[in-house]
């Protein structure tokens, strides 16, 4: 009785946030988001969840993500909504440890990658609206809350080049203005604060510079990364 109350306790702070500092990593596409978390995992004792792109690249033998990519108006809905589902299941899933850092999260999902297939004119508004009512209903009845958005700021054009160097499949089409768009709307949500809004605070790391500069950076700022309630 007396360990079951306790595990009752546990998931009851978990569900209220309470006891757990949840991190999620933002930033453009390659930006750097697998390094940082990598390196946190290295350097401290935190549960980190990577991105399921993995996933996303093979449904049940269905690459959405290249599909997504050879025809974003047909296939845009179909990425999001799954990337949606597989970011719930991030967020929703029972805390190992009291810090987790994630890479990205349902909020830029929802407010970078689908507001920009509607923005360009790829994604009809009755799609659009579909998604935003599941957004919505998810937002009001689960926990998807977030405690620090660490924002890895770089220039479209440092992305452009990591890109090319990386060389991943689907991704060889993606062009400048693609990253400027992506770019400009982080930009819009986390420093301006004027897209939509923010759920938790925005630590900003410059990530233009070599890896070097940068885990510096993540040494400068470790305390406020990881501390709760910093
Ligand atoms: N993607 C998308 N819609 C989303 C999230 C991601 O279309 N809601 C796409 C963009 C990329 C791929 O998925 O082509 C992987 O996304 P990330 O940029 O998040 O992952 P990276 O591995 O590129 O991140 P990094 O290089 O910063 O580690």
């Amino acid at each position: 009785i007396c360990s079951n109350a306790f595990i009752m306790l546990i998931d009851y702070f978990y569900k209220v946030g309470i006891l757990f500092h949840q991190i999620c990593v933002e930033g453009n596409i390659a930006s750097g988001k697998t390094t940082c978390l990598d390196y946190f995992a290295k350097t401290s004792s935190i549960e980190v969840l990577t991105e399921p792109v993995l996933k996303w690249r093979n449904v049940r033998g269905h690459n959405l993500l290249g599909l997504m990519y050879q025809d974003s108006s047909r296939w845009g809905i179909t990425l999001q909504t799954y990337i949606q589902l597989t970011m719930l299941d991030q967020h929703t899933r029972p805390m190992i440890s009291p810090l987790r850092m994630m890479e990205r999260s349902i909020h830029s999902a929802k407010h970078i990658f689908v507001e920009n297939l509607y923005r360009s004119g790829k994604m009809p508004e009755v799609d659009y609206v579909v998604l935003t009512e599941w957004f919505e209903w998810i937002t009001k009845n689960t926990n998807v809350s977030v405690d620090l958005i660490v924002y890895l700021q770089t220039s479209p054009e440092t992305c452009y080049e990591r890109l090319k160097n990386r060389c991943r499949e689907e991704e060889k089409i993606i062009a400048m203005e693609y990253l400027e768009a992506i770019h400009q709307l982080y930009e819009e949500w986390l420093i301006k604060q004027t897209l939509f809004k923010v759920p938790s605070p925005v630590l900003v790391i410059q990530a233009d510079n070599d890896m070097q500069k940068i885990i510096e950076k993540y040494e400068e700022n470790r305390d406020r990364i990881l501390t709760p309630y910093n």
